[in-house]
């Protein structure tokens, strides 16, 4: 195999429930990365799959009236055709029961046990089916499972152990010489004082369970369900057979999921890799969750985003192909958050960055553009050069700036530079006056401009298409340029007299939208009704306009956040329970009512000097802000 490659990888998934959005999130993220790498004409291996051993699978093909085999067989089909659905192209969908897995996971375990990394010993002590994790009698109080809430069983039986006690040097070691392995960096942290905590040796067989991968020399016991599933990195490359395509595409360059599963990936994996004499991956990218109504969504609290709902009523809504509208959460997904941190799903969030990105922005950018060469040349392109020397620059600059960033898989930013780059063809539509020039005469000035925005737009095209793949080959065709590859990212390649395809309004308005889980789906909430007040009472409280200088998440809770609020001329510290609604971010400059009066209290030990006013309800929460531009400590009244 010649040339660069880059091998990215998603968790492989428990197929045991319906895949949302946090799934797709990982597995476009690794799309997004892939199509962005083939663009730069890099070989790449992709690869996602499904964890099929596990507890959890009998569980659920028993529910379900089905022999395991049969369930995972179906269920399988459900998660390749999601993934289909939203465009993702990956190179193999590796299932724990393949049978090339089953033989690399044996090979591994032959090969530590030869090696004396695994021996065979007791195991008492508490297991998780749900997460399918051993926990010490320390990390559950009450026996309630701390990752996920359900209750732990006690397991008391002979296992075999990987001796995970002997690498925790070796780890320290490699983490010290490459600290931006683990990214982001408070992730590289909490890995490290994990280690530094010192590693217990782990139980990596069952010998009560029938569902799984046989240990190769022992077979009354099967493969730990995770110790089988990380292997899945090393399957997809050939290990242990095709050397000359696992030698290529090894180590990993980026191992993509999110923060509940480090312990995994960064101690556990790369112990057994030590273990084997291999190169250990060279990222462990770890992103945030995506949250709706303020949690973490999971199906039993019934809060899941369901991303086939959010295209349908996107579809509906505003009547684009259901292709486009999966352009669209695409893009919204990674234009939303930044990737490393939560993120929170909200109608009203998604409506507006459909509504300013895209019929605002790009939309907007590209019909007029279109309605100019329809008008003036007929649909044809016409022969132009650059208009300006900044337009040049400009084009260069955001060219290099994405790369850069989408290198460092800084995927919020790569998509703000190319959306000012849009808002500056934007204005230059403005600026320039085309309809002057033409009336002035100059034409040549005029085709000059209309080929530079046609030139942009396809740039512009390139640059979306790892986030929005149909809509930049719509684009792309439309102008008769098809590549999609780095050296069409150069001005000028775009021929001249090709008669454009026009597209109508890309983006259509959404005037209302609606994908969470419906009001009435919820639980009816009993009216609370509070006593009468006097005005008397009311006008005690002294509440004020306040602006929101600094927002910080308070570190250790999932919910407070930290504001500086000015009043007037006062500045005051203000701690909010709105960490689940808002991004701290998305909070400067917004202007709130605050209750000025309040006695100062401490929450989770920081000062609150008061208090500021919102809305909630089953849906979500508001900040109360003036509806008119306000100065900050006006009275409320
Ligand atoms: O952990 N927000 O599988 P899993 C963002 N089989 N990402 C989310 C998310 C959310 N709300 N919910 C899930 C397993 N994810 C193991 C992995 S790998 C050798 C074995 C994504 O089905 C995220 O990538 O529970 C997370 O790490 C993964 O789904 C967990 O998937």
């Amino acid at each position: 195999m010649k040339g660069s490659k880059f091998y990215v990888t998603t968790p492989i998934y428990y197929i045991s429930g319906d895949p949302h959005i946090g799934h797709l999130y990982t597995t476009v993220a690794a799309d997004i990365i892939a199509r962005y790498k083939k663009m730069r004409t890099t070989n790449v291996l992709f690869t996602t799959g499904s964890d099929e051993n596990s507890l959890k699978i009998v569980k659920a093909a028993q529910k379900a009236g089905k022999e395991p085999r049969e369930y995972v067989d179906d269920e399988v089909e459900k998660w390749k055709n999601f993934f289909k659905s939203f465009n993702v192209q990956y190179d193999r969908f590796v299932r724990t029961t393949d049978e090339d897995h089953i033989k690399a996971v044996q090979h591994v375990i032959k090969t530590l046990h030869q090696s004396g990394y695994i021996y065979k010993g007791k195991y008492e002590g508490w297991y998780c089916v749900d997460c399918e994790t051993f926990w010490l009698e320390s990390d559950i109080p009450n026996q309630i499972c701390p990752s996920c809430g359900r209750e732990v069983h006690w397991i008391s039986e002979d296992n075999y152990f990987f001796k995970l006690s002997a690498f925790q040097k070796a780890l320290l070691d490699h983490y010290e010489a490459y600290p931006k392995s683990i990214e982001p960096e408070s992730r590289f942290n909490e890995v490290v004082s994990m280690i530094k905590m010192g590693l217990n040796d782990i139980s990596i067989s069952r010998s009560s369970v029938q569902w799984g991968i046989p240990f190769p020399f022992d077979e009354k016991h099967v493969i730990y369900v995770w110790f089988d599933a990380l292997i899945n990195y090393l399957t997809v490359t050939g290990y242990p057979n095709e050397l000359d395509t696992f030698m290529y595409y090894w180590p990993a360059n980026v191992h993509l999921m999110s923060k509940d599963i480090i312990r995994f990936h960064c101690v556990i994996w790369p112990a057994m890799l030590l273990a084997l004499g291999l190169p250990l991956p060279e990222k462990v990218y770890v992103h945030g969750w995506w949250l709706t109504s303020g949690e973490k969504m999971s199906k039993s609290k019934g809060n899941v985003i369901d991303p086939n709902l959010v295209i349908e009523d996107l579809s509906k809504e505003t009547g684009i192909s259901t292709s486009l509208a999966v352009d669209v959460l695409r893009l919204f997904m990674f234009r939303e958050s930044t990737f490393g941190d939560d993120a929170i799903f909200t109608d009203a969030r998604f409506t507006s960055r459909y509504n300013f990105d895209l019929a605002n922005d790009l939309g907007n950018l590209i019909s007029r553009v279109y309605a100019m060469t329809h008008k003036t040349f007929n649909d044809e392109i016409p022969a132009g050069t650059i208009f300006s020397e900044n337009l040049r620059i400009s084009i260069l600059e955001t060219i290099t700036q994405y790369f850069d960033l989408m290198d460092h898989f800084r995927f919020k930013e790569a998509l703000e530079i190319v959306w000012a780059f849009i808002n500056e063809c934007n204005k230059l539509i403005e600026t320039s006056k085309p309809w002057e020039l033409l009336k002035q005469n100059q034409l040549q000035l005029y085709k000059n401009l209309i080929y530079s925005l046609l030139e942009s737009i396809r740039i512009v095209a390139i640059l979306v298409s790892p986030f929005m793949p149909t809509f930049a080959n719509t684009v792309l065709s439309s102008l008769g340029a098809r590549s999609l590859k780095e050296e069409n990212l150069a001005f000028g390649k775009l021929g001249f007299n090709h008669v454009i395809s026009q597209l109508g309004v890309t983006f259509p308005r959404i005037k209302t939208f609606q994908s969470e889980v419906p009001v009435s789906k919820k639980k009816e909430k009993v009216e609370e009704k509070k006593e009468m007040v006097d005005i008397d009472l009311f006008q005690k409280l002294d509440l004020r306009i306040g602006l929101i200088e600094k927002a910080e998440k308070l570190e250790g809770s999932e919910k407070l956040v930290v504001l500086q609020v000015r009043v007037g001329s006062e500045s005051k510290q203000i701690v909010a329970g709105i960490a689940q609604h808002y991004i701290p971010e998305d909070l400067v400059n917004k202007k709130i009512v605050v209750v000025n009066n309040l006695k100062p209290a401490k929450l989770r030990g920081v000062e609150s000097q008061g208090m500021l006013l919102a809305a909630s309800n089953e849906l979500g929460l508001t900040l109360i802000t003036p509806e008119k531009e306000i100065d900050s400590g006006s009275v409320v009244k």
